[in-house]
């Protein structure tokens, strides 16, 4: 169900709303209606339409707007010009900074079209979210830690992330093969489950079922989950540091359960803990999926 609204294509293509409706209407971009007569689009109708317009490809850390370089970007194409909030930039990429205020403004639509956009750029999920989320969340933990920004600004920016990485799910595709399931928690009283929420997308690209617990899971609930699901993968999350001595007692618990699987683990509350022998760490996104790839796909 990769479909999406006119408006979401005039954020992808940085074109007015008339813009994309003309364009549709004429057969540029293929659409349908819907019984109510509304124009949606497919994402591989717009996939199709940048390849066949030749629309330029630029990198995360280049300008948000792309620019055609020809077809039919008419004289009303100009970008769609919104409000951003005036917050101070502070040396992030410019999707980045992009990311970070659509999140403080609470914009999930604005998120999920930005990480479109980045896609159909050609960028990979994982380097998405390592290389343009992370950061802008990481300047968001700054803003609320120098008191820039307040805590109710700092929960609505990570609700509107989560709610967007709920929301992009259909634009992932999943392979053919089947490759098991992927049991994915945040333990005891990790309350940080942003990055395994898009660890959780980055799975299901590459053909896992996930399991996801989510953040503050009981140990003992996690180790009889693990136990009855028999996942190919377990997959834990630490983002801030509470007792380092309790995480690695937890983990050679966890990493005592016969039907465990691979174990990996990652996050910053990590730093500083003696693992046990079994625990992979990952440093990122990439990194997961690196590690994850089939030796067909590392070849
Ligand atoms: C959003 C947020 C929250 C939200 C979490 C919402 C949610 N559902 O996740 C809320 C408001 C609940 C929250 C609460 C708290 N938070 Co907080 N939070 C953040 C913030 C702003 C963003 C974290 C985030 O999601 N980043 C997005 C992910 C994708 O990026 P990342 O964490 O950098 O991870 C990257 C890699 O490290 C790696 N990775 C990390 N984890 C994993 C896991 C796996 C499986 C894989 C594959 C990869 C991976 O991949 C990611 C992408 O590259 C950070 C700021 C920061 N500097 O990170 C603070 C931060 C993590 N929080 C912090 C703190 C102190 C807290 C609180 C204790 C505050 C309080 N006094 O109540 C509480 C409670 C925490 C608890 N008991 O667990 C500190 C942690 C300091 C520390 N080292 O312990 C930070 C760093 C803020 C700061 N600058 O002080 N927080």
């Amino acid at each position: 169900m990769d479909i999406i609204t006119t408006r979401q294509v005039a954020d992808l293509l940085a074109v007015s709303e008339a813009t994309v409706k003309r364009w549709a209407d004429s057969g540029t971009i293929r659409c349908f209606r819907t019984p109510g007569g509304h124009r949606k689009f497919r994402m591989a109708d717009i996939a199709e339409f940048l390849k066949a317009y030749s629309y330029e490809s630029t990198g995360p850390t280049h300008t948000e707007t792309p620019a055609p370089a020809s077809g039919p970007r008419m004289s009303d194409g100009a970008p769609a010009s919104r409000a951003e909030p005036s917050f101070v930039s502070t040396g992030l990429s410019e999707a980045s900074l992009r990311f970070r205020n659509l999140a403080l403004q609470g914009d999930a639509e604005g998120l999920i079209s930005l990480i479109a956009q980045q896609r159909l750029r050609g960028f990979a999920l994982p380097s998405i979210f390592d290389d343009i989320a992370a950061p802008a969340l990481e300047d968001i933990g700054r803003m609320w830690t120098s008191a820039a920004i307040s805590v109710a600004q700092e929960h609505l920016a990570s609700q509107t992330v989560i709610e967007a990485l709920a929301r992009i799910k259909p634009l992932i595709e999943r392979p053919a093969a089947n490759r098991g399931s992927a049991l994915l928690a945040a333990p005891g009283l990790e309350q940080h489950d942003i990055a395994l929420r898009m660890a959780t997308l980055v799975l299901c690209g590459m053909g896992f079922q996930p399991i996801m617990l989510g953040p503050t899971s009981p140990v003992q609930d996690l180790i009889t989950m693990i136990a009855s699901s028999n996942p190919s993968v377990t997959i834990l999350s630490f983002a801030a540091s509470h007792d380092r001595k309790h995480i690695a007692t937890t983990l050679a618990e966890i990493e005592k359960s016969p039907r465990v699987g691979r174990l990996i683990v990652g996050g910053e509350g990590l730093t500083g803990v003696e693992l046990p022998a079994r625990c992979e760490r990952v440093m990122s996104l990439s990194d997961l999926a690196y590690r994850l790839k089939t030796d067909a796909q590392v070849h």
